[in-house]
């Protein structure tokens, strides 16, 4: 990550690498999709609740093609069926380590590199890669319906094009995320349990106090199964929370300042890509980005144990 900005919920990988082999071969993608109209929204923060050094001001209106979105994060047993036919190696496999969180561990002792600088919850861990989450003392069983995480942004940029598929835009994103309600803080609406109602939680993300203690009201210290809690009004399951999304754009703080008002497609250079959703690590008390307008980012070769992604299709829907 960058200096300009405070991505706290992701650390990066030091030095950039040769990118990873792209299959040439075109996938079986087994995630459900959904179609949407696009039309104008509003894309912005209009709540005041934002992180002001992500840019997720000025509000300004959007025009989107019609496209077709993932209705869930790409799973484990979908990265399978990719990695499988390939033979396709992640980032996070190739480097020979990726971040877990301090909670999430399951490695040899000697296998744990020491914690990230100014986050000290991360934990570099030898090992660790899609099909070892926790590091080499774990595996998949049961996470076929997780979303696959420990992927870089390159490796979901592999895996769209084996499936003949692409990374949403952020604006793409964050219409989706929406699912129609304009300018509510989260897909659902404003509040975050709507106590009324269900009293239940809506999303996956972190209760008690962070980094130590996980009360897991919503069910989850980790990862939860991509069909958890209820889908938004367009049908698009936990937009926000569960695990960070890899959008297509590089991240630019200033960019709604000067982005073009159709199709915008993220600033033309960049350090860093565009994340977005928040993640079970999300608490108000270090990282109030579960929200739809909320912005972070991370370099492109970075991996973690909460970031996954959802893909969108090349060619406009009918
Ligand atoms: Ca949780
Ligand atoms: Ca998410």
């Amino acid at each position: 990550m960058s200096d300009d900005h405070p991505s706290c919920c992701a650390p990066a990988r030091g030095e950039a690498a040769a990118p990873p082999p792209v299959p040439t071969t075109r996938g079986e993608h087994g995630v459900e999709q959904v179609v949407l109209s696009g039309g104008s929204f509003a894309m912005g923060n209009s709540n005041g609740d934002e992180n002001t050094a992500d840019g997720e001001t000025p509000v300004h209106q959007v025009e989107l093609a019609p496209f077709s979105i993932d209705a869930t994060s790409v799973t484990n047993a979908d990265f399978a069926r990719f990695a499988d036919s390939t033979g396709y190696r992640t980032e996070a496999e190739t480097f020979g380590y990726s971040a877990v969180f301090h909670l999430a561990l399951a490695a040899e002792p000697d296998a744990v590199m020491g914690p990230a600088s100014g986050t000290p919850w991360w934990v570099g861990v030898r090992g660790a890669d899609w099909r070892h989450p926790g590091g080499s003392r774990s595996d998949l069983d049961g996470l076929d319906d997780h979303p696959v995480v420990h992927v870089s942004w390159n490796d979901a940029v592999a895996y769209s094009k084996w499936a003949g598929r692409r990374l949403p835009t952020e604006a793409e994103w964050e219409y989706a995320a929406r699912g129609g309600l304009e300018g509510a803080r989260y897909p659902w609406g404003d509040e975050l349990i709507d106590d009324e109602l269900t009293g239940e939680w809506r999303c996956n993300i972190w209760q008690g106090e962070f980094p130590r203690t996980n009360t897991e009201e919503d069910g989850y210290l980790t990862t939860a199964p991509v069909h958890t809690f209820q889908p938004n009004g367009y049908g698009l399951w936990q937009m926000v929370g569960n695990v960070w999304e890899w959008c297509a754009d590089w991240f630019g703080p200033r960019y709604y300042k000067f982005s073009p008002a159709e199709n915008p497609p993220g600033p033309s250079l960049g350090a860093a890509r565009v994340i977005r959703g928040g993640s079970y690590l999300c608490h108000d008390s270090y990282c109030n980005r579960y929200r739809n307008a909320a912005r972070s980012s991370n370099t492109p070769e970075s991996s973690m144990g909460n970031a996954g992604f959802r893909t969108v299709g090349l060619t406009r829907p009918e």
